[in-house]
């Protein structure tokens, strides 16, 4: 934890504007369960709970430019303007569990990317803890048998080339039905209710979270990029299997994957045999497949 470097705090500030958002109707979730249950040194070990926000991303930055400390979490029953990647919607109806993580590592904002994929490695190994097969869709879905059951959203904010602070939002299906969010968005979802066909307990999945979050931001502390690599590589459902990549001005690119390299991009073999390097923020998957249902393409 970096407490040196977590700035002047404007308490003044900070409480007016919870005041303004009603923290005191953060009814349904119990912040002291989950401190209770809590292993962890500093992340969650501050937690601002909410009924419903617009997007807890939006208040994690508030927080964060304040000055608030390195670990404070933002949790809301539901939001309004749920965000995804560059402005798509993230649907955030009651049943989920919708949070923030505020972070001031000491790295530079290339190698913030690594802290998307340190998140899905948290996220993945929490809810394999559950006793459900997730796995990791480059560069931040956390996927159920092809259906998405997580979402991570990494904004970073930074002064002179210095990483100021990086907010990590982090969405999770629990207990609702996969059609609230389907009907709306054409995603194929999944959630935890569905596929345990019972109610999970939400305070322990958000600490099993918290803790294994810490657990790989300790990688990021000791600079252990290859760590947090290698745990995502682990875990990865995108390694090794034919993808088309759709990138931001309209080029598409098919090929099977080959691996992500040290800076968290992916590697994609082109049917050319070329060697490519796809960076996240600049493309997404808009297919994958196992290799053998594109021999037409080979
Ligand atoms: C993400 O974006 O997957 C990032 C989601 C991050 C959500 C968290 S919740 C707490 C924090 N506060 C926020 O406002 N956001 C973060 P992306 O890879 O761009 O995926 C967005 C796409 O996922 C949408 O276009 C839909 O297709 C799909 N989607 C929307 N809502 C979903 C949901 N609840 N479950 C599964 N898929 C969903």
């Amino acid at each position: 934890m970096n407490n040196e470097r977590s700035v002047l705090i404007s308490k003044e500030r900070i409480d007016k504007y919870i005041e303004k958002l009603g923290l005191e109707k953060a009814v349904n979730i119990d912040v002291e369960q989950i401190k209770e249950n809590l292993k962890t040194k500093f992340i969650g070990q501050k937690i601002y709970a909410f009924q419903e926000v617009d997007s807890t991303n939006t208040v994690a930055k508030f927080l964060a430019g304040s000055g608030i400390e390195e670990g404070t979490i933002v949790i809301a029953r539901s939001q309004i303007k749920g965000k995804g990647r560059r402005g798509k919607k993230w649907e955030s109806p009651l049943g989920g569990i919708w949070l923030s993580i505020i972070l001031r590592p000491e790295i530079s904002p290339q190698q913030a990317a690594l802290i998307t994929l340190g998140a899905g490695v948290a996220v993945t190994k929490a809810i394999r803890k559950f006793d459900v097969d997730a796995r990791i869709k480059w560069p931040n879905d956390v996927l159920v048998d092809d259906k998405k059951i997580a979402g991570i959203l990494t904004e970073a904010n930074s002064k002179s080339r210095k990483l100021e602070y990086v907010v990590v939002g982090i969405g999770i299906d629990s207990n609702l039905d996969s059609s609230s969010i389907s009907k709306k968005s054409k995603i194929k979802a999944t959630t935890l209710k569905e596929e345990l066909k019972r109610e999970i307990n939400e305070t322990n999945l958000i600490s099993t979270l918290l803790e294994e979050f810490e657990d790989v931001y300790k990688d990021f502390e000791n600079k252990d990029f290859e760590e947090i690599l290698y745990k995502w590589r682990n875990l990865s459902q995108t390694i090794g299997s034919y993808v088309v990549i759709e990138q931001l001005f309209g080029e598409v690119l098919k090929g099977y994957v080959v691996g992500i390299n040290n800076g968290g991009s992916l590697i994609l073999e082109l049917n050319t045999g070329e060697l490519k390097k796809i960076i996240s923020g600049e493309s997404h998957i808009a297919e994958i497949s196992k290799f053998e249902n594109f021999d037409e393409d080979l």
